[in-house]
């Protein structure tokens, strides 16, 4: 993935919700520098003049222990900047006569002492990293430093994010996460992602700064329904790789397995398989580890056994046997010198205090991770109330599943979910500990709610959701304006977010009812200069939709979104082109070319209700819908809002 500035975002769309960003170059003396495109928004941006010029060769400076990936990604950002030399070197010159550019960890004095040179403050918490950078005598000098190895590693990621060609800006950046755990969990219903998909997406995931993948699909078999069986070997080969690319881009592979459907938690063999299955992804070089225990019957048992050892079935008793269960597999990991068990309960969504929630409060493991999914399943906004009720619910602070924009429910039918990441209350890092994304099935159209909840994570307090979404489809269309135009106007098609109700939480095509309606109202004022201009704007927004689908397949530049988005696209074309003849037939000058054209508008959209999701490809499948509620509604009562004489009758 090629994701430099020149890019991912234009220098002249800057996204830097900043706390400071000062232009310190005196007025009129040197043309301004615009700060860079950083995704997410650093914590804190300050430009310090003009570009700072790379020249061909520069110097590394490697201090104390620096990973292999993050050096690479460095040496991979200078080289496609266009630096054709990079020499190493051990410590600094008192002159600079070249670049040099010195990475690493605060731990190390070198970097301590680099640092010091630019003036930038050390990074002090977890993740967190200065980038400074200065031009010094005949040279300049470029300083990575990571709290930790990950913090350098997100330093190397921003390092990309601000390089142009043969430039980048001479600036100061300290920036570190809000919250400590941020990502994805692949934990739906349907076609589980391709390994090839795990892999992009890791790597997505690691440019934007994210830490955490969770494998969770629910219908891989090995992980569910057959749960106590061992993957096929080159299944585990495969699984294998992407756990591979995790650990080398930074980025926590969590593997879970799901054994309600049948466990008996009393069977000291049924402890021995899940400690068989965990020794076997351990062998693969897997590290963190969870135990799914959603959507199950937890009011009766699966053996005899278990009422013996914990009594009559119930919630209480249920909640007992799954901590116990748990914490013998904590205890497993906290030997092995692993980090956390994660588990998502029975009950997670809702913070409701019950009997099954106290108990499991009591009885588990205060290291174990607890996820909830808001106040409902698909929940219609997330508020820092809710997160403290989830605190005392379930007795420690929780990591939150976020069921968007993840499509597996019948009220998703036929939708990709491609509005902004929104409705999460700012503060909510003061309550979590992180958040993870439950995706669609279609991993590339994800990305923009995504990466929404990523730069949420990372800095919930500076996040702005239309800013964060418009920087998505940059990213999506490789910078390209015209592209990033289209996609938006794809979006708004697919913005409706529904909820398990019918009261979507999101609404469907903001943009296309104000103009819709704006035709109505003009219609019925009566006023002829706003009616022309109405239909004309609507005219606009048809022609529009017709051209976004074309636009979209030749110029998006992830590979994988046309596809997953082809019936959708296909559907788009045409209703675009309904539209523009309705919006042709409410100008007609005469009633029988006005209902020639509606009716042709007719069997367009007609034709556009035909087309369905990709057979397999989502769960569940259905006609493909494009700002149903809002197009479908006014192309149907288009004719209605104009008086039509009947064409004479011959
Ligand atoms: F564990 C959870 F946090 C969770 O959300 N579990 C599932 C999840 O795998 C699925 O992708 C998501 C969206 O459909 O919701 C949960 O699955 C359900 C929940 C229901 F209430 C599926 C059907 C339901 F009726």
């Amino acid at each position: 993935m090629s994701f430099t500035r020149s890019l991912f975002l234009s220098g002249a769309l800057a996204f830097a919700g900043a706390a400071i960003v000062t232009f310190a170059a005196p007025a009129n003396a040197v043309p301004l520098t615009a700060a860079p495109a950083i995704f997410p928004a650093p914590v804190s941006l300050r430009l310090a003049g003009t570009d700072i010029s790379l020249g061909k060769s520069i110097v590394l400076v490697r201090a104390g222990y620096v990973d292999a990936e993050t050096e690479k990604l460095v040496r991979q950002v200078m080289s496609e900047a266009g630096v054709e030399t990079i020499r190493t070197a051990t410590k600094l010159p008192a002159r600079f006569d070249t670049t040099y550019v010195v990475i690493g960890t605060t731990d190390a004095t070198a970097i301590r002492s680099a640092l010091a040179r630019t003036g930038g403050a050390l990074p002090t918490e977890t993740e967190g990293y200065a980038l400074a950078s200065h031009a010094d005598g005949d040279g300049a000098l470029i300083v990575l430093a990571g709290k930790d190895g990950d913090g350098l590693y997100h330093a190397a990621q921003t390092l990309r994010q601000i390089a142009t060609a043969g430039h980048i800006p001479a600036l100061t950046i300290a920036d570190h996460p809000a919250m400590p755990v941020r990502g994805t969990i692949e934990g739906f219903y349907g076609k589980p992602w391709s390994m090839a998909e795990r892999a992009e997406h890791i790597e997505f995931l690691a440019g934007m700064k994210a830490n955490t993948y969770i494998y969770s699909p629910k219908d891989d078999a090995f992980a569910r329904a057959k749960w106590r069986d061992a993957y096929p070997a080159e299944t585990l080969k495969a699984l294998g790789e992407v756990v591979g690319d995790a650990n080398r881009h930074h980025v926590n592979f969590v593997y879970a397995i799901s054994p309600g459907p049948s466990i008996c938690y009393s069977d000291p063999a049924d402890l021995e398989a899940i400690r068989q299955k965990f020794a076997a992804l351990r062998g693969i070089g897997v590290r963190s580890f969870y135990i799914a225990l959603d959507d199950i019957e937890y009011t009766k048992w699966n053996c005899a056994a278990d009422e013996a050892a914990y009594g009559p079935s119930g919630e209480t008793a249920a909640a007992h046997a799954q901590a116990t269960l748990l914490n013998e597999v904590q205890a497993d990991l906290a030997a092995a010198g692993h980090g956390s068990l994660i588990m998502v309960p029975t009950e997670y969504y809702n913070v409701t205090v019950s009997p099954y929630k106290t108990e499991l409060a009591k009885d588990l493991d205060p290291r174990v991770v607890i996820q909830w999914t808001g106040t409902d399943t698909v929940p219609s906004s997330i508020s820092v109330a809710d997160a403290r009720n989830a605190t005392k619910a379930f007795g420690r602070k929780t990591l939150l599943w976020d069921n968007y924009p993840v499509n597996d429910y019948g009220e998703s039918a036929g939708r990709l979910l491609m509005a902004p990441y929104d409705r999460r209350e700012a503060g909510l890092s003061t309550e979590l500990a992180g958040i993870v994304s439950n995706p669609m099935n279609q991993e590339v159209a994800s990305r923009p709610a995504v990466m929404g909840l990523i730069a949420f994570a990372w800095n919930d307090t500076g996040y702005d959701a239309e800013r964060a979404w418009r920087a998505a489809a940059r990213y999506l269309a490789g910078g390209n304006p015209q592209v990033t135009e289209a996609l938006l106007t794809f979006f708004d098609t697919q913005h409706l977010a529904p909820t398990f109700g019918n009261q979507p939480w999101q609404p469907q095509a903001p943009r296309l009812r104000v103009l819709t309606n704006r035709v109505r109202d003009a219609l019925a004022s009566g006023d002829t200069a706003e009616r022309a201009a109405a239909l004309e704007a609507l005219g606009q927004a048809a022609d529009d939709l017709t051209a976004a689908p074309d636009l979209i397949r030749a110029g998006v530049t992830v590979p994988g979104f046309a596809t997953e988005a082809q019936p959708w696209l296909d559907a788009t074309a045409l209703w675009g082109r309904a539209l523009r003849l309705t919006v042709d037939g409410l100008r007609a000058g005469d009633a029988m070319a006005a209902s020639r054209l509606f009716g042709e508008a007719a069997r367009l959209a007609d034709e556009a209700t035909k087309i369905r999701t990709i057979p397999g490809a989502t769960r569940p499948e259905g006609p493909i819908k494009i700002a149903d509620g809002v197009l479908d509604r006014f192309i149907a009562e288009a004719p209605g809002l104009i008086y039509q004489p009947r064409p004479p009758s011959s």
